[in-house]
């Protein structure tokens, strides 16, 4: 299914709820406020609801005050638009409230998506949901004002690695053009929202980076970030992003691994990230996760030594 058809679908309701994943990152936040944006100008009734709050670093965008945390009374929402989810339970909490005869519209880019829609437009040669909602805002011929382009210019940043990563097209570049028109400021929303962490989270990189090791072809390198720095460092989880580049750069490194010790759980988050040689949307599938082809993430049960046997195994299995 296309553009057209989630274009048709929406023409149908006037009472939508808007969604996305657990720990939403810049593209879950953008797209769901450019979203919720365009319908309210087309003078239907939207509500943002997410299982997760909005990350500090993008509570400057303009609408991000208006995602719920939790469900309003009375708001019987006939259409659920479900963005940047591979499936229903990335949604949360938020899924407890989308009912049977609830209409889902599931605009996504993952490879992994399932289609779990009643309307599935999912294209995994598109950088990001917010590349998607731009093409929305074009097929209802409606013009992206500077809010709107604001948030579309951060839901595209953050998920091409600010135009590095292989899903960057002459196209996103195209549409990058035009929300710099409508009078955003890029170097602002960049500063905004990678040069603004704290000493915390800076502290915190520092002890990851101390775990750092490769295999001896130096095709994998991984790192932890345990309970324990956590604590020490008191850095936010949110502090957590980005230290898996730091692996990923060193040149030969094919295949980036980031652990993450969870909560009191026997729980490991694993996050991938490869350079193009090797899909990790296929090695995170092996642990029942998933996401693109060169980034992706799980959750391993067990003890971390094990968990990261486990995982290294698999990882140099997935590079010959
Ligand atoms: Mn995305």
């Amino acid at each position: 299914m296309s553009v057209r058809t989630v274009k048709q679908a929406i023409k149908k309701f006037n009472k939508f709820l808007i969604t996305s994943h657990i720990n939403p990152e810049g593209d879950s936040i953008g797209s769901q406020i450019a979203m919720a944006s365009l319908l309210k100008r087309m003078g239907k009734e939207a509500i943002m609801l997410d299982d997760s709050p909005v990350p500090q670093v993008m509570r400057f965008l303009s609408g991000s005050e208006e995602i719920f945390k939790e469900m309003p009374n009375n708001f019987n929402f006939q259409a659920a638009i479900i963005l940047d989810c591979p499936d229903m339970a990335r949604t949360g909490r938020v899924s407890g409230y989308i009912k049977k005869e609830t209409a889902i519209i599931n605009i996504d880019h993952h490879i992994s998506n399932v289609n779990f829609g009643k309307f599935n437009w999912v294209d995994p040669e598109t950088s990001s949901a917010g590349e998607m909602v731009y093409d929305l805002f074009k097929a209802f011929k409606v013009k992206v004002n500077i809010e709107e382009a604001a948030a579309l210019y951060t839901a595209i940043m953050t998920d091409t690695g600010s135009f590095r990563y292989s899903n960057t097209s002459s196209k996103t570049h195209r549409i990058i053009a035009e929300l710099i028109e409508s009078g955003i400021r890029p170097h602002e929303i960049h500063t905004k929202i990678y040069e603004t962490s704290s000493v915390q989270d800076t502290n915190l990189l520092g002890e990851a980076l101390q775990t750092m090791k490769l295999t001896d072809d130096g095709k994998i390198g991984w790192l932890w970030v345990t309970k324990e720095m956590l604590k020490k460092t008191k850095a936010s989880l949110e502090g957590t992003e980005g230290i898996i580049n730091f692996a990923r750069s060193i040149d030969g490194v094919e295949i980036a691994i980031l652990f993450r010790e969870t909560g009191t759980e026997d729980r490991v988050k694993v996050s991938f990230r490869s350079k193009g040689k090797v899909d990790v949307n296929k090695l995170a599938g092996v642990f029942g996760g998933g996401g693109h082809p060169t980034a992706s993430g799980c959750s391993v049960f067990g003890k971390p030594e094990d968990v990261e046997k486990k995982v290294l195994e698999q990882a140099k299995r997935a590079l010959q």
